[in-house]
């Protein structure tokens, strides 16, 4: 009997994901399969489907019509689902090696099929773990470089890069992070959430109105600053790593913005990771910043000078004055990200898993000194070294 997909949108289950799967053909009818329900995120299903000798496996994620993190009152937007596969796909066109490869979308169900990861770990375990990966650096840095560069109006003639700024308008999803980065975490707002002891710092920092202003500026350059189509979400959940590969996933926040927002994003996960460890673990998570800034930055200008479209990029000091930009706003962006990590809705492993009460707190008032730093001398750092001072 030939299996029929259901029509519109309906929540999955891991059986009807299992069925789904055999019916756009990923399996034999009679195949014994697997089907687990494997998502860790706020937002999406993640199931994982195979044979049960594992000869063959898929993913399919599913977009609910909310956020899981918070439950039905938080509706979000399915097309995100699209958004992500577009982005995939458009990341794939300039860093192959770098993404899951997708088999099918739908975009009424909402859904993704795509390669399955199962023998990558996410980073963030990863290092909350304390595994070392030597190619990270190379790799994220390259990724950075070249979706970074080449959507952007370097890369691409003026009408093509307007084009895909269309496709990729996301209001919902960058509504998302214009509140939970950029606002609530410098006002009192319900969302916010942190460990009493921590209150009268947060009270202090909300007080302050050179921070408010500062995070004001830079919400502002995310809001206007359509630079690049970047992921919108490079947290060090969204990267899954072996020894020898790295690879993206997760893109559903993309759209057109500042280059620094991707590798501020980068940055603070890692500086959140090193937080939550002892001293002599630093200087090894600040030369992956450093590596994944010179790797970004070399790459970048290697573009710059090969492919540039853009009749002024061969004025001198153009080029430095990019990438003196693009550094000051990663600081930033940075910034904000460990605050909001930290007393807002959503926050990381690194932090909250530090099951002592008192280093926790510690790690967690050294983690918003860090953040409201790193937004007030965004301008007076000048390279990833310096951050060691901090
Ligand atoms: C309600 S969504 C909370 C966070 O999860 C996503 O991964 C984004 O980082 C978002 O800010
Ligand atoms: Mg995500």
């Amino acid at each position: 009997m030939a299996l029929v997909k259901p029509d519109g949108y309906y929540p999955l289950t891991e059986s009807s994901a299992l069925e789904l799967a055999k019916t756009l053909g990923f399996f034999d009818e009679y195949e014994e399969l697997f089907c687990s329900e494997i998502g860790d995120g706020n937002l999406n299903y993640v199931f994982r489907i195979g044979t049960k000798l594992y000869e063959k496996s898929i993913i399919i994620k599913q977009a609910l019509p909310y956020a899981k993190v918070v439950g039905e009152s938080m509706p979000l937007t399915l097309k995100r689902a699209e958004i992500e596969s577009s982005a995939l796909t458009k990341f794939r066109e300039f860093t192959p090696d770098s993404v899951p490869k997708i088999f099918y979308t739908d975009t009424e169900l909402a859904v993704t099929v795509m390669e399955d990861l199962s023998d990558y770990k996410i980073l963030r375990k990863a290092l909350i773990d304390g595994q070392e990966f030597p190619l990270l650096p190379v790799h994220i840095g390259t990724y950075l470089a070249r979706t970074l560069f080449f959507t952007s109006d370097f890369g691409l003639n003026g009408r093509d890069k307007k084009e895909l700024v269309g496709r990729f308008i996301n209001p919902e999803l960058c509504k998302i992070t214009e509140d939970l980065v950029f606002t609530d975490p410098f006002y009192d707002h319900d969302s916010n959430d942190f460990e009493e002891e921590l209150r009268e710092k947060v009270e202090a920092l909300w007080d302050d109105n050179i921070v408010r202003l500062e995070a004001g500026k830079l919400k502002r350059k995310f809001l206007t600053q359509a630079d690049s189509l970047l992921h919108g979400d490079l947290h060090t959940g969204s990267i899954f790593v072996k020894q020898d590969d790295t690879k993206i996933i997760d893109p559903e926040f993309a759209f057109y913005g500042p280059i620094g927002f991707d590798v501020g994003q980068f940055i603070a996960n890692i500086l959140l990771n090193s937080l939550s460890r002892p001293k002599e673990d630093h200087p090894g998570r600040l030369k992956i910043i450093s590596d994944t800034w010179n790797v970004f930055s070399s790459e970048f200008t290697n573009l710059w000078l090969e492919h540039n479209q853009e009749t002024y990029s061969t004025t001198a000091g153009y080029l430095d004055h990019i990438l003196g930009e693009i550094f000051e706003d990663t600081i930033g962006f940075a910034g904000c990200e460990i605050i909001r990590r930290t007393i807002g809705l959503s926050h990381v492993a690194d932090l909250d898993g530090i099951s002592d009460k008192n280093r926790r707190v510690k790690a967690k008032t050294d983690a918003i000194d860090l953040g409201r730093r790193l937004i007030l001398q965004r301008k007076i750092i000048k390279n990833p070294g310096q951050l060691a001072l901090y």
